[in-house]
């Protein structure tokens, strides 16, 4: 088998690059879908729930996929530098990526609300970090006016390269399961991964009635479906405009990545919702880590807090019929747990502290055993 070396050389033949094309890769792609057997047990939901752990991509979230390809396109126009307005995961992607690249990266975030594992990773990659007095949304505006200016490439979910990336975890879902899921779930913040996964399994349906021409490789063939999925975004309730009908000018979440009130895909998510009669949902910051420690604890699936957002939907959706038994449900985990320590630490009980000594450990053992 060829060495792995990420999701372009996998899906080249759908994605927008040539013979000449110089891949910036960190072998991105290719995670692992997990089906959810503890908690269909504990929780007695006759369905079938797979996560698509994005958590671990190079550096720890679904954003790589997209950056590979936005960083690959921005080096092959002769770009030397990108900027991103990011809630954290966009800039220790775009970080890396550009370190990989050998260009500048200038990253915008809000100050005091980005979790630690994501700044230490923007500012090891070698990153210009700005935190701005101000929230995502602000940070995405600012970045669109300083691009005007000054000769840097935005490398937020507006490059459309982005959504070319993105869109092959839909490729990567129907090779597993040898058809699309009946819904797929996700996070919703600026609402590109939605749009992207949509493209993607449009592309897949397209190409099962469509005659594979001859030139094409060998995983372009095997990725086709019968059907779509029906596509399902949720928010957390404090920054929650796709629920609202409106942008939402001070979005608030336990869930940082996602405290994004004007989402840059607005119009694209409502047609995915429109052309895959799916819907969007909201649940709560609480409902959120208490969905993210089931998935911890009992799955041994560590994501962060914005990605258990998707399972949470899902669990309620199914709860109250509106998902019917039976189904097969593919939720994303959009980012590995150990992004956000705090927050992590935060909701688990204190480790006992006890005296080196043998009787001390046995002590804590026997009273910790059934
Ligand atoms: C873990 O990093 O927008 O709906 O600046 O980090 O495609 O925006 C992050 C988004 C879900 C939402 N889960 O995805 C950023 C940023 C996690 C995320 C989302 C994000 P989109």
């Amino acid at each position: 088998m060829k060495h792995y070396t990420g999701l372009i050389e996998r899906y080249r033949g759908r994605l927008p690059v040539s013979a000449s094309t110089p891949v910036i890769a960190l072998g991105e792609g290719n995670t692992p879908l997990i089906e959810l057997k503890n908690l269909s047990r504990l929780l007695h939901f006759d369905a079938r729930i797979l996560v698509k752990f994005e958590g671990l991509n190079p550096t720890g979230s679904f954003k790589d996929r997209g950056m590979t390809m936005a960083v690959t396109k921005a080096v092959e126009a002769g770009s030397k530098a990108i900027i991103c307005a990011s809630t954290g995961n966009t800039s220790a992607s775009a970080a890396a990526y550009a370190a990989r690249a050998g260009i500048t990266s200038f990253v915008l975030i809000p100050e005091g609300k980005i979790a630690f594992g994501k700044l230490s990773q923007a500012m090891m990659h070698g990153a210009v970090v700005i935190q701005i007095r101000g929230n995502f949304d602000d940070g995405m505006r600012l970045v669109q006016e300083v691009a005007r200016d000054v000769p840097v490439t935005i490398v937020n979910s507006i490059n459309p390269y982005r959504l070319q990336g993105q869109k092959t975890a839909a490729f990567e879902i129907i090779e597993e399961l040898g058809d699309a899921p009946d819904f797929h779930a996700l996070p919703v913040g600026n609402a590109g991964n939605i749009t992207a996964h949509w493209i993607g399994y449009s592309e897949a349906a397209a190409l099962a009635t469509a005659t594979a021409p001859d030139n094409m490789s060998f995983s372009d063939k095997r990725v086709f479906s019968s059907k779509r999925p029906m596509m399902l975004g949720y928010q957390a309730s404090g920054s929650a405009p796709f629920m609202r009908g409106e942008m939402v000018t001070h979005p608030e979440t336990v869930a940082t990545a996602i405290r994004i009130g004007h989402p840059m895909s607005w119009t694209q998510a409502w047609k995915v919702r429109e052309e895959s009669s799916g819907w969007f949902g909201e649940r709560s910051d609480e409902e959120i880590l208490q969905v993210q420690k089931l998935l911890a604890r009992h799955e041994g699936v560590f994501c962060e807090p914005a990605s258990a957002t998707s399972v949470a939907g899902v669990l309620r959706d199914l709860e109250e019929g509106r998902i019917p038994s039976g189904s097969t449900i593919v939720c994303t985990l959009t980012g590995h747990g150990l992004k956000d320590p705090d927050t992590a630490i935060a909701q688990s009980s204190r480790p006992v502290s006890v005296d080196a000594t043998r009787q001390a450990i046995e002590s804590v053992i026997l009273s910790n055993m059934d």
